[in-house]
């Protein structure tokens, strides 16, 4: 299905009044209105084509009907979201769960949604059928050299598929590590695995980038091989200019200083960007900005101060991704929240007196700075997110408007009600 524009104007011509009213209070204080208009509406999060069906635990999973069948059906889906919000213009491939066999009927179809090809993503986590050899005690760190060449091609087999699609970057997450002491000579490890990176490095194009994510625990529970933010740039710095260190937000121990950890990886110019989701305990992918808002809002403080002062763009300077999916939501529903929380702290971010900040800072005016902070966290910024959707000729309200066109239920006819997407 898709969705046609005489929809979108329809509906925002009934919520007119409302937004008008609410959007002109907020710009009247904004000082900057144009440029932070801009901002929002050049900003745009890549879409997980692996969260696009209900999300499953290893309990259960519970299949909410209407889910994408195969690669096409996963591009139709992004690019409702896309329509929706103009704010979801990529799709982000987990291969080999969604493999491009017709890679230019594939990115033709994404082009009549307006969408292009983020960053591809390399499975060694799984054993797929027929492969030769087994990714049980890990994949580029494994002590079997034929192990650790199987993952590397795959990994070329990934980048070359991103070719085909337009793609620049490769995304590479490792769940090599051990689950007991004793199990694993760490030192060892890591160096495998820098080895094989290097081959993988070595095939990458000139104008590709590597992104290294790391995560603490999980499926391993005594050690990661690429467990954190430090281990990743080692990695990386050894590597090269290409390799860069990806952050997934719930990929931290407690209570990590996330906002910190983003600082200094933009400063060292190492900062690839991110899988945007929330958490409470662990890698929970629950919906962006729905456990921790204020702790995005800071993340996102740190990258708009960081990114202005090495001059980036905000918009293309750096990998922004999705990589939230649940289990009791509508995928879709759940995507276009996390969009909207993504827009609404970086909105707040664009809002903070930078100039004001950094004088409360010289001045050690401690109560200052918290105030500054905090008086952009607390404005209600989402008449001037919905203003910039509209400008784009996107929906005042993405989740009122797929409500009202009972959008699942047609997916639901078209797909039917038991389908499973490939995925998490
Ligand atoms: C690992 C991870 C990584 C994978 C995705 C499916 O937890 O965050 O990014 O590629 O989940
Ligand atoms: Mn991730
Ligand atoms: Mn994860």
């Amino acid at each position: 299905m898709k969705l046609d524009q005489h929809h979108i104007d329809s509906f925002n011509s009934d919520s007119h009044k409302d937004h008008d009213r609410a959007f002109l209070h907020l710009a009247d204080k904004v000082p900057d209105i144009q440029y932070v208009l801009q901002q929002l509406q050049e900003f745009q999060v890549a879409i997980p084509s692996w969260a696009l069906g209900t999300g499953g635990t290893r309990f259960g999973r519970f299949s909410g009907g209407g889910e994408p069948r195969n690669l096409e059906e996963k591009i139709g889906d992004v690019g409702l979201l896309h329509a929706l919000n103009r704010s979801s213009g990529s799709i982000s491939l987990h291969i080999p769960w969604d493999i491009p066999e017709n890679a230019p009927a594939i990115k033709a179809l994404a082009a009549q949604h307006d969408l292009r090809f983020d960053a591809v993503n390399s499975n060694t986590f799984q054993d797929q059928p027929g492969q030769a050899h087994s990714y049980k005690f890990g994949s580029l760190h494994h002590t079997d050299k034929a192990v650790r060449k199987q993952a590397i091609e795959h990994n070329i087999e990934v980048v070359k598929y991103g070719i085909e699609l337009g793609s620049d970057v490769l995304s590479l997450w490792l769940s090599d590590g051990s689950n007991f002491p004793g199990q694993l000579n760490f030192r060892q490890a890591f160096q495998r695995t820098l080895e094989s990176l290097q081959e993988i490095y070595a095939a990458l194009p000139d104008d590709w980038k590597l992104y290294i994510e790391y995560k603490c625990s999980e499926p391993n529970f005594y050690s990661t091989t690429i467990a954190d933010w430090g281990q990743s740039l080692m990695l990386a710095n050894k590597l090269g200019s290409k390799a860069l260190t990806l952050v997934d937000l719930g990929h931290h121990l407690p209570n990590a200083n996330i906002e910190q950890i983003v600082a200094l990886l933009l400063m060292e110019g190492k900062l690839a960007g991110f899988h945007f989701n929330d958490s409470k305990y662990g890698d929970d992918d629950l919906t962006v900005g729905s456990i921790n808002p204020y702790q995005l809002f800071l993340i996102f403080n740190e990258l708009v101060e960081g990114m202005d002062a090495r001059g980036m763009r905000h918009a293309t300077d750096l990998g922004w991704m999705i990589d939230a999916s649940h289990n009791v939501k509508d995928p879709l529903e759940d995507l276009l929240q996390s969009v909207e929380a993504i827009m609404i702290a970086y909105a707040q971010a664009l809002l903070v007196d930078a100039k004001a900040l950094e004088a409360a800072r010289q001045s050690n005016d401690v109560v200052t700075a918290q105030e500054i902070l905090q008086e952009a966290y607390r404005t209600d910024v989402r008449p001037l997110v919905a203003q910039a959707r509209l400008l784009s000729g996107a929906a005042i309200q993405p989740v009122k408007l797929y409500r009202s066109l009972k959008v699942r239920d047609q997916l639901i006819r078209e797909r039917g009600a038991k389908t499973v997407a490939t995925g998490l």
